[in-house]
């Protein structure tokens, strides 16, 4: 039986030069892995704990000593000797100490641990990670323009995607991304926008005067691309509204206005109407359970309605929302329940369950292409990495440009066609 070893947690540095933790596990054949933890900003308050020093000294409190040393002090006494193949014993047996040790110290050893056993079997980690789901390659939902928290609140929506879904391959969908991240910027230069590098995920953050204008950019850099609008790149974004709610109500700043859950339900509908928009990501706050019924009722139909704060990756949200209809798809993001088996209960929840689901990295990621791997064993068929720049963006996308020139995998089919 291959058994864990060893466990030894680590301090390095995400996307944004902040503090976070990679694992590096040893198993009993001697077989050394490591994986790294990624980490958000506009995080949802249902999250699981991620253990941060505190100590002002040091990245302004953000350390992560504590949670690396966890990993060996705490955590390795607790799975040592464990057989190494059993992903949900050592997650079981983990779990509990996601409040002492830290989600993100836990996080590593999950990913870790999953990480050199596919090393140690020589498997893709994919197919580990798989244990015979329906694995496939996803479409990407692209971040051409950033707001809110990821651009220094421009505009108050964080995030608008071009989801390339008419594309038989994923390279010719990130091909077609590619040209329309270009496009934005040649578009916003002619337009006056001043262009002073991208934002926290690789698009571009100009300041804008309503967030209406980013749709309305993004409609016109897909059709200046050479693309038709709905037809082979529909949009998506992530209003992230949770992090523009107070007392009640939609703080829109950018345009001097408040709105209520109706007006904000409203505005969402008529510019579903008037863009190529089939993917709303948090449209509303994360604890608007009825109001997200609402939505899904007026909207559903039509529209991919995505939880992300609402649901924070966890079985337990996730089960209510499919219970009460509030929403019809899953963000998934692994650091915001900290384990891998967790992760795959929930994506076995938004399978069964006839939803969709998108597998998605943080704001401040890493070099790690983990995160590809997982949305191919998970068959949902999206992945949302942030940008075409950057780095710990790319390490995703050509991981699953690697897998797809290898052969064997089926790019996905959304189904969503917009005309
Ligand atoms: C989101 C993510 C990724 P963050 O809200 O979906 O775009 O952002 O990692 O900051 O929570
Ligand atoms: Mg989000």
């Amino acid at each position: 039986m291959l058994t864990i070893e060893d466990l030894f947690g680590y301090e390095i540095l995400d996307s944004r030069g902040r503090p976070t933790v990679a694992v590096r596990a040893r198993l009993s054949d001697g077989t050394v892995a490591a994986a790294q933890v990624p980490s958000g900003a506009s995080t949802g308050t249902h999250e699981a704990l991620e253990l941060r020093d505190g100590d002002p000294a040091r990245y302004a409190g953000k350390g992560t000593r504590k949670a690396a040393a966890a990993v060996r002090e705490k955590l390795l006494p607790l799975v040592r000797g464990m057989d190494a193949g059993d992903q949900q014993g050592v997650d079981r047996a983990l779990i509990p100490l996601k409040q002492e040790a830290g989600a993100n110290a836990v996080l590593g050893v999950s990913c870790a641990v999953a990480r050199a056993v596919a090393d140690s079997r020589h498997e893709p980690l994919w197919r580990v990670l798989a244990a015979g789901r329906r694995a496939s390659i996803p479409v990407p939902m692209v971040n051409i323009f950033s707001g809110g928290l990821h651009a220094g609140r421009n505009i108050e929506f964080q995030d608008f995607l071009a989801l390339p879904h008419g594309f038989t391959t994923f390279a010719e969908a990130l091909h077609a991304v590619s040209r329309i991240h270009a496009a934005a910027r040649k578009l916003c230069e002619s337009s006056g926008l001043a262009m002073t590098g991208v934002a926290d995920e690789g698009g571009w953050g100009p300041a804008l005067g309503s967030n209406e204008q980013a749709l309305d950019l993004l409609t016109r850099s897909i059709g200046r691309a050479g693309y038709k609008p709905g037809a082979e790149v529909s949009i998506a974004i992530d209003v992230a509204a949770s992090h523009f709610f107070r007392e009640g109500r939609y703080h829109l700043a950018t345009e001097n206005r408040v709105l209520d859950e109706s007006e904000m339900t409203g505005l969402l509908e008529s510019w579903s109407q008037r863009y190529p928009v089939i993917s709303i990501e948090d449209g509303l706050h994360e604890d608007a359970w009825a109001g997200w019924v609402r939505l899904t009722e007026r909207l559903g139909p039509r529209l991919q309605l995505t939880g992300d704060d609402l649901f924070t990756t966890n079985p337990a949200r996730v089960r209510r929302g499919i219970e009460s209809r509030a929403g019809n798809a899953v963000l998934v993001k692994m650091n915001q329940i900290g384990t891998l088996t967790e992760t795959f209960e929930v994506i076995d929840l938004v399978t069964a369950a006839g939803w969709r689901g998108v597998v998605s990295a943080r704001s401040g990621d890493t070099e790690d292409p983990f995160l590809a791997d997982l949305a191919v064993a998970s068959g949902l068929g999206q992945i949302k990495v942030g940008s075409v720049t950057r780095s710990e963006r790319l390490a995703k996308y050509n991981r699953l440009l690697e897998l797809e020139s290898e052969g064997g995998l089926p790019f996905s089919t959304l189904g969503i066609v917009k005309k």
